[in-house]
């Protein structure tokens, strides 16, 4: 049976989330709600469903399966605990929340109402990450994560709201890397960083470098700049190296991925398709909507279990706050 959705929110990325939608089998998207009239419109126009600018009133009308929540940050705890009352499944965009207090709430509103909750946390979803991630096997047990993501591209073009932003890089694309982190590796217990405010035209900490140590003994260093001077620019590329006892996986520039391991290396390209209205540099991360839409379906479906899901992802939210702590205090946090 079709399922029905409904997103909220029809601005710069969401354009990426509807034509995701209208690519996976089984769903359909019969309403879009924008508290702007004019990008409801818009959107309702391309896509070929109903407009709406109040949330509450087209959820109640339409009963979807399903709601995709597509706002910044500000809007995601009311629009969570509304969309819990009218929908079986909610997605909630990254940041998923600014305090733990939110996500905890938005975790509780959900649970209370027995509604799955997930994470649009794509980035653990992109190609080089899910091939590094089905290979760790060969690897032995992982013992140290590097994850750097450095790059000089205009961010800002498209997404004006970040240049006002305190804890730029941390609560940007910081989160998309602990998520990552705690994918590959488990659970953190410590976590120290330093942020640095590199490009003088933004207001925020652009760029910081965090240490994080695992449950289970293993250490990551992530990295982050959003004021780097690269040629090619990597962006939005997330490049990583993996160590396990008994081999190592690399993620390289240009979609490169190897396998180090009893003295032989392996190396293969992971460049994901372009999706047809998809376009460089994002197609990365066009690619990485689809395939964690395709896994929303299976969620739906009851083939799989959300990952991340809202409970998982508020863990996530609790490292990116202890790193900013730490950042501020020069002291490391446990968590
Ligand atoms: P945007 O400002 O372009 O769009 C947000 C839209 O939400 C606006 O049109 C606004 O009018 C609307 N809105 C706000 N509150 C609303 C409400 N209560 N009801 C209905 N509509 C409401 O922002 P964007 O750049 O599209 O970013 C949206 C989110 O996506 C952000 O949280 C951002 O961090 C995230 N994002 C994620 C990725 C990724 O790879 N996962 C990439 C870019 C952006
Ligand atoms: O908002 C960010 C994200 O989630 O991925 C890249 C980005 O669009 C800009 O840093």
């Amino acid at each position: 049976m079709t399922k029905r959705g409904v997103l909220i929110g029809c601005g710069f990325f969401a354009r990426n989330h509807m034509e995701a939608w209208r690519r996976q089998d089984g769903v359909r998207i019969v309403g879009v709600c924008d508290t702007d009239p004019a990008k409801a419109a818009a959107f309702a126009a391309a896509y070929g469903c109903e407009a709406g600018t109040d949330a509450g009133e087209m959820l109640g009308r339409l009963r979807p399966d399903f709601v995709d929540i597509a706002t910044t940050v500000g809007s995601h705890r009311a629009l969570v605990e509304l969309a819990a009352a009218h929908a079986r499944l909610v997605i909630c965009q990254k940041p998923f929340a600014e305090t733990l207090e939110d996500g905890a709430a938005m975790v509780a509103a959900c649970a209370a109402r027995d509604v799955t909750l997930t994470v649009h946390e794509n980035f653990r979803w992109q190609r080089p990450i899910r091939e590094m991630k089905a290979r760790m096997g060969l690897v032995g047990r992982p013992r140290f994560l590097r994850l750097a993501f450095r790059h000089g591209y205009d961010i800002y073009a498209n997404q004006p709201y970040l240049a006002a932003v305190e804890n730029l890089a941390l609560t940007d694309v910081g989160l998309h890397l602990f998520d990552m982190a705690r994918y590959l590796m488990g659970d953190v217990v410590r976590v120290s960083c330093e942020a640095q405010r590199r490009n003088p035209a933004v207001a925020g900490e652009d760029a910081f470098c965090a240490l994080l140590r695992h449950a289970s003994g293993a250490v990551s260093s992530v990295e982050c700049s959003f004021h780097s001077t690269l040629a090619p620019d990597p962006f939005p590329q997330t490049l990583a190296l993996l160590e396990g006892d008994a081999g190592s996986i690399e993620v390289l520039e240009g979609y490169r991925l190897r396998l180090h391991r009893g003295g032989a290396v392996e190396e293969w390209d992971a460049e994901p398709g372009c999706p047809a209205w998809g376009a460089k540099p994002w197609y990365l991360i066009q690619e990485s909507v689809m395939a964690f839409q395709a896994h929303v379906v299976a969620v739906l479906e009851g083939r799989a279990e959300p990952a991340p899901s809202g409970a998982d992802n508020l863990e996530t939210l609790a490292l990116m706050l202890a790193a900013i702590g730490s950042a501020r205090t020069g002291k490391a946090v446990e968590l």
